[in-house]
């Protein structure tokens, strides 16, 4: 599935192109998309502005995750990962555990988001590609 096949259906989604650069002043958006290749978030950060919607999509063949690092998460910002999880132990135990959603997992052509409604700074990663795959959320 490639990457304008699953925005489409996403209303509130600004398609970025994947080699393209993100830059909220040339959106003019209020909802940012995050690609999901083979091994890295694209782009690997983002800045928004609290209340924004942050919508990744994984165009890729192979399953990844959304998983927040637990220990740097802004105080009074809520924790979270793909699969829904409320820790990082869960959301780490999850996905050896379990196949789909209920390991946290994003398979091809699907996509999972989240609204921050807390400022701070945000860094990620996805479980299975942790040494290459991170990123982070400015939210301004
Ligand atoms: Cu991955």
């Amino acid at each position: 599935m490639d990457r304008r096949a699953f925005l489409s259906g996403a209303t509130t989604v600004v398609a970025v192109g994947l080699a393209g650069c993100l830059s909220r002043s040339s959106l003019g958006a209020t909802d940012f998309d995050i690609g999901m290749d083979s091994d890295a978030f694209d782009p690997e950060e983002v800045t928004i502005e609290t209340g924004d919607t942050v919508i990744w999509g994984n165009p890729s063949s192979r399953a990844h995750s959304v998983t927040a690092y637990e220990a740097t998460v802004p105080d009074g910002a809520a924790y979270f990962a793909s699969g829904g999880f409320d820790t990082e132990r869960d959301a780490r135990d999850s996905w050896r555990e379990h196949t789909g959603s209920a390991g946290g997992k994003i398979l091809s052509g699907e996509t999972y988001e989240h609204t921050f409604k807390i400022p701070g700074t945000f860094p990620y990663f996805c479980i299975p590609h942790e040494n290459v795959m991170t990123g982070r959320i400015h939210v301004e």
